[in-house]
């Protein structure tokens, strides 16, 4: 994809000196390492048919990094760069345009693709614990909402039941097991509308998308941060524990295609577990701590029927690689899902 030169000029980077490689994994906004006068940035485009008020974001970036300023001044809280004109995100219109924002590339920081230790599911649960934590005092209701519905799992569900009725008719019925099994499984629906009813259950600041790739290591191999704040919004925790539980547990991710492959790692959940109490066992109250199996089952669940709908779809949101693609995403998930629900009563405290 050609960046249009007037988005570099905005930063003042000069086209001719600068390098712009693809960075990552994400599915949803382009990312790409940018080099230039020997400083390393990170360029993202936001895909606006998913983040339809890309204002609402740096709303929500600027206003929490205000927070953090004055009163977690030591917090690493990675916004972008201001443009020249002092504007977090440059808009063109051009081919190639749209709405583009620079970070800083943290000094002595590097990512992970997957969790391969259950040290490092410790360290990022750790991080993500502490970013609701330190923001315990900001008022969630303040942020602004960048995705509708996002881990709305009943509206998810209304998604997923429509796709049955205006998908491709081809496409539904060669998921129809997959369908069925979902289907069955529809008390996970249900546990989560009884938490939205659950005055226990509380709404704080939640990332939403707590892969290990979205928290910064040092070379020391111990978190810093997390990154990717585009989905920060009022949510529950099992979302962030969740998404943790749904990306690290699992021996191989969401693309694999030999499902035979997958198998769950104990050791990461108790990771997990133990990372995030360590910063937020005073802030969960006692129904919310013993939900943990139910947020890897509740987020493994909606990533399944997501991506089946969208399967159903014809690929509108994810896109894919090959015409199967969601379809394998979901088988993956729904066997994940299967080899979790098979260690509840190893892994629950019920
Ligand atoms: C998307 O773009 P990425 O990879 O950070 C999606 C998540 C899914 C994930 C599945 C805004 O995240 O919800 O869990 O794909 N983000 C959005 O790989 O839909
Ligand atoms: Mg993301």
């Amino acid at each position: 994809m050609e960046i249009p030169v007037t988005i570099l000029q905005a930063y003042g980077f000069e086209k001719d000196t600068t390098i712009i490689k693809p960075f990552g994994t994400g599915l949803i906004n382009h990312t790409w390492e940018l080099v230039n006068g020997g400083r390393k940035y990170i360029l993202q485009k936001i895909n606006t048919s998913v983040f339809k008020n890309p204002e609402a974001i740096a709303a929500n970036i600027s206003s929490i990094a205000d927070y953090i300023q004055e009163y977690q001044p030591d917090y690493i809280f990675v916004s972008p760069i201001p443009t020249i004109d002092g504007k977090q995100m440059v808009f063109s219109n051009e081919p190639g345009g749209g709405y583009y924002r620079v970070f800083p590339f943290v000094p002595d920081s590097h990512s992970k693709d997957v969790a391969l230790t259950a040290d490092s599911a410790y360290e990022a649960a750790l991080q993500f614990g502490r970013f609701t934590r330190l923001l315990s005092g900001f008022n969630a209701d303040s942020l602004q909402i960048t995705l509708p519905h996002f881990h709305d799992l009943d509206f998810r569900y209304r998604q997923f039941l429509e796709s049955l009725q205006n998908g491709s008719a081809e496409r539904i019925n060669s998921a129809k097991e997959l369908i069925q099994y979902l289907q069955q499984q529809s008390t996970i629906v249900a546990a989560f509308i009884d938490i939205q009813n659950n005055p226990a259950f509380k709404k704080r600041v939640t990332h939403h998308d707590t892969k290990i790739s979205n928290v910064l290591f040092n070379s020391k191999d111990k978190a810093i941060c997390v990154i990717d704040l585009d989905t920060v919004m009022p949510g529950y925790f099992i979302s962030d524990v969740g998404d943790m539980m749904r990306t690290y547990l699992p021996t191989v991710n969401e693309e694999e295609a030999d499902f035979s492959k997958i198998a769950i790692r104990t050791d990461m959940y108790r990771a997990i577990e133990k990372g995030y109490l360590e910063e937020m066992g005073e802030e969960l109250s006692a129904e919310e701590k013993q939900s943990f199996f139910y947020a890897a089952s509740f987020m493994i669940y909606m990533q399944a029927i997501r991506f089946l709908a969208d399967y159903c779809n014809n690929d509108r949101y994810y896109g894919a690689n090959y015409p199967a693609h969601n379809l394998v995403r979901a088988g993956n998930q729904v066997v994940l899902l299967k080899r979790l629900l098979e260690k509840e009563s190893l892994l629950s405290p019920k």
